[in-house]
């Protein structure tokens, strides 16, 4: 016996993912449906590449009674209008945008990191999926601060250009296309141009001068990790159309050597450790697209600091940045209280 599992934007990147996942993943399912704006009502959509078609449904007429869960990957909008409207239907929640992350009856989630947590979901039926880059970061830091307890993190990202929904893919393909061809065009997504550039702005600016993106990957990582965490950072949109990478420096309160850092991080849940020292001894982003583990590499100590390591992390963006944790989240939830059969 399996679950009717409703994925709420369906049509757009992060949805499709969720689409693909469930079912690379086996989810046990009895009913799956697509939901969108009206703009994609009646449109067909392929559920990963099995060639199963779901017609999509319009969110304005979805009732979500007798639905066990609903994966949103909608944007904030769409999920203030609807996500309570679900969760007051008796609908688990599993949310992406950044609406209730900070809630503090809302759990926000990633498996391999603080799983016991999702209990909380219970008071608003609604639980939170983290920003891609944070989710990916702390998947890291989570194995090496159980071994020697971060004090403090600062981390550079160079994220895709994917985190952005699909006008931010189009935009580069066009954008490098007609500079190429000698017909600049109008930036639309991004604030400066994007192709063969780098952008250190992503989402709005705040009253000290950091970006929303730094913001979150700090409160996010003190609410799923540990808020003593002190963490500061910079976030750079680059050229690339899927994965994220970070270049992570961490100072811990123990000694930790970058051998025994290795053996941890070869062991953790979710890693992938690529670290050979060598040409092509490291993971970068082209080659994570569609795998669901983050890959650490470039394991080494940080001789300015006490106790200081260095790594670099990429991931696929719209998987463990997105959709995969959400599916993660919603495996949990049935093994751990929605169990069936
Ligand atoms: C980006 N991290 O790369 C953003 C996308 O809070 O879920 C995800 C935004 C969020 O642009």
């Amino acid at each position: 016996m399996g679950y009717k599992v409703a994925v709420v934007g369906a049509t757009g990147n992060v949805g499709r993912e969720m689409l693909t996942i469930l079912a690379e993943r086996e989810f046990p399912i009895d009913e799956l449906a697509a939901v969108a704006s009206s703009r994609s009502q009646g449109t067909e959509i392929e559920i990963g590449d099995t060639g199963k078609m779901l017609k999509v449904q319009n969110i304005e007429h979805f009732d979500f009674s007798g639905w066990d869960m609903a994966l949103f990957a909608a944007g904030s909008g769409p999920t203030k209008e609807y996500a309570p409207k679900a969760a007051a239907a008796g609908c688990v929640v599993i949310d992406n945008s950044s609406l209730y992350r900070m809630d503090p009856d809302v759990p926000l989630i990633v498996p391999e990191v603080n799983p016991d947590a999702i209990a909380g979901y219970k008071a608003r039926n609604i639980i939170a999926n983290p920003n891609c880059s944070t989710a990916q970061m702390v998947v890291a830091l989570k194995p090496l601060h159980d071994a020697a307890t971060i004090k403090r993190v600062v981390v550079s990202t160079y994220q895709s250009v994917s985190g952005a929904g699909k006008g931010g893919m189009d935009e580069l393909f066009e954008q490098s296309r007609a500079i190429f061809v000698g017909d600049p065009k109008e930036n639309q997504v991004f604030t400066k141009q994007i192709a063969f550039n780098v952008i250190p702005h992503i989402d709005v600016f705040l009253d000290d001068g950091s970006t929303k993106e730094e913001w979150k990957m700090v409160v996010e990582t003190k609410k799923i990790l540990d808020p003593k965490i002190k963490l500061t950072g910079t976030c750079v949109r680059v050229p690339v159309f899927v994965g994220h990478s970070e270049a992570i420096h961490i100072e811990f309160e123990n000694e930790i050597s970058a051998k025994k850092a290795q053996e941890i991080l070869r062991e953790a849940p979710g890693i992938m450790l690529v670290d050979k020292r060598e040409d092509e001894g490291y993971t970068t982003p082209v080659e994570c697209v569609g795998d669901s583990a983050t890959y650490i590499s470039r394991v080494r100590e940080d001789p300015t600091v006490d106790n200081g390591l260095i790594i670099w992390c990429v991931s696929d963006n719209l998987r463990k940045g997105a959709a995969l944790n959400a599916v993660q989240i919603a495996e949990l939830l049935g093994r751990k209280h929605l169990q069936k059969g």
